[in-house]
């Protein structure tokens, strides 16, 4: 591969001064690796900080527009301070303790909502630590295109970034580098061979979520599928969407009936749908659902009550219609396990159809180590086609992967576990990105509880929830 010569000298500086070594270097991860890059180093050699600035700027594409600079915290921080100093690029910084996305806090500088901003970083493997300055950022409703990077370790980095629609642009990859230092002499062909045979057999392992199933090759347009749905509810669904263009529904686990009411008003206008969990409110009143439909028609979204009914048909109608919730009086939609069989939908039907609700089965679920897999997540599907003018469809997490894929149109999919940074909580939730669970996962509608309630400006957090979204919708649509 051929390289200019400012390249392979800066490649020679680097292992000079052993920011590239070889030997055996037990990782983080607990492998053990033939290769060890510590670019923190550079700071220490200020003329090789201004090359590598230099030269990393000259590596992106012409056509690459920004209007700001963003490093990665922290040993991209210096490199990104000296490409904007000699660019007189703005420059921003990520606050990396700070998690409450939409925040201004997170970020520090000042910029607009709708500038693009550049990632700087010095070593992507797979593409995490980028994906969580970009999150902060696309928050504060900062545009985030492209990453420009010293060094790609080629470990599924760049693809996990296209999933996010970011392009990474690489000053050089990790085996051209190998190749240049094996040319030059400073490392054997034999040394060569075990770089190479470890990223061989590392190339995946890095991508800290498995690997997302191709994209569904199209998918019907939301306004075709309200005209084939029979519920009322689902056809509302789907015209509510395409008329907000919105795919977001917001899960409003917040402490109080009255937090939740505001929270309703604050974000109504970006969601199509809100999902309660009503039976966590200490104020609930028996006018709770009263105020929060006339939030819900204001801004025109549906209520979804999070129930999860799992018990046999003749429980289920009570506790849908009476006691202390009266769900069924104020809720347009609920959620049933299918664990006690096709009778619970018969229960729910029994008292929802007459008044035009709408049903979703748990197919699969978010948590670690859930049961709702594979044989039960195909019950829930003939369950639902059995009960097809109840039942709007399932709350799913990766409904490409299905044998019969998403499957019939009329029904939606509703997938939570949703956050800007894929990861997970302390007790079992697992988080994907908008993009993934809707373009990737062949998914509908996504499902956001802390991602937004706990920004400090949720209503700013919830917009570009939608955006993000509903611009994963569009890239599969018809
Ligand atoms: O499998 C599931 C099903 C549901 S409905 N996993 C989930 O997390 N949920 C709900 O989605 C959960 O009860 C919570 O209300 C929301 C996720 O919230 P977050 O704060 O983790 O985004």
């Amino acid at each position: 591969m051929a390289s200019s010569p400012t390249m392979e000298s800066l490649i020679l500086q680097l292992h000079d001064i052993s920011a590239v070594k070889f030997g055996n270097f037990k990782l983080k991860s607990g492998i053990s690796s033939p290769i060890y890059i510590d670019l923190r180093l550079i700071v220490s050699y200020p003329t090789l900080l201004l090359q590598i600035s230099q030269t990393l700027i000259s590596s992106l594409p012409s056509t690459t527009s920004f209007d700001l600079l963003c490093g990665v915290p922290y040993t991209a921080l210096p490199i990104a301070t000296c490409i904007s100093t000699s660019s007189k690029i703005p420059m921003l910084m990520r606050r990396k303790e700070i998690k409450d996305y939409g925040t201004s806090k997170a970020i520090e500088g000042s910029f607009s909502p709708g500038q693009i901003c550049l990632v700087v970083e010095d070593l992507v493997t797979s593409g995490a630590s980028v994906l969580e300055t970009a999150a902060p950022l696309r928050a504060a409703g900062i545009k985030v295109t492209d990453v420009v990077v010293m060094i790609d370790r080629e470990q599924g980095g760049r693809e996990n970034l296209a999933d996010n629609g970011i392009a990474l642009h690489a000053m050089v990859k990790l085996t051209e580098m190998v190749r240049i230092l094996k040319d030059k002499g400073r490392v054997s062909e034999e040394t060569e061979g075990m770089v190479f045979k470890f990223l061989e057999e590392n190339r995946k392992v890095a991508v800290p979520a498995p690997a997302a199933a191709p994209p569904p090759r199209f998918r019907v347009s939301f306004g075709e599928r309200a005209k084939i749905t029979k519920n009322p509810t689902g056809k509302r669904l789907f015209e509510v969407m395409v008329k907000k263009e919105s795919n977001l529904c917001l899960a409003a686990d917040v402490n109080t009936a009255s937090e939740l009411l505001d929270l309703a008003d604050k974000v109504g206008q970006e969601i199509c749908m809100l999902k309660t969990h009503v039976d966590i409110l200490p104020d609930f009143t028996p006018d709770f659902g009263s105020k929060l439909r006339s939030i819900a028609e204001r801004h025109n979204f549906l209520i979804f009550e999070d129930r999860k009914f799992a018990d046999i048909g003749n429980t289920v109608t009570m506790q849908y219609e009476s006691g202390i919730f009266r769900i069924l009086d104020w809720a347009d939609i609920v959620n049933a396990h299918i664990i006690s069989g096709p009778g619970i939908v018969d229960g729910l039907k029994l008292k929802g159809l007459p008044r035009g609700r709408g049903l979703l089965l748990l197919a699969e679920m978010s948590s670690a180590g859930n049961l709702a897999t594979g044989d039960y997540t195909a019950a829930a599907v003939k369950i639902a086609e059995e009960h097809s003018d109840f039942v709007i469809g399932f709350i799913s997490v990766n409904p490409a992967s299905w044998p019969g894929g998403p499957g019939n149109p009329a029904f939606i999919h509703a997938t939570p576990g949703v956050q800007m940074v894929k990861g997970g909580d302390a007790l079992g939730q697992q988080y994907d990105t908008p993009y993934s669970v809707i373009s990737d996962r062949g998914s509908d509608i996504i499902i956001v509880g802390r991602g937004i309630i706990k920004a400090v400006n949720p209503a700013e957090a919830a917009r570009e929830y939608r955006l993000q979204g509903w611009d994963a919708y569009l890239v599969n649509c018809k």
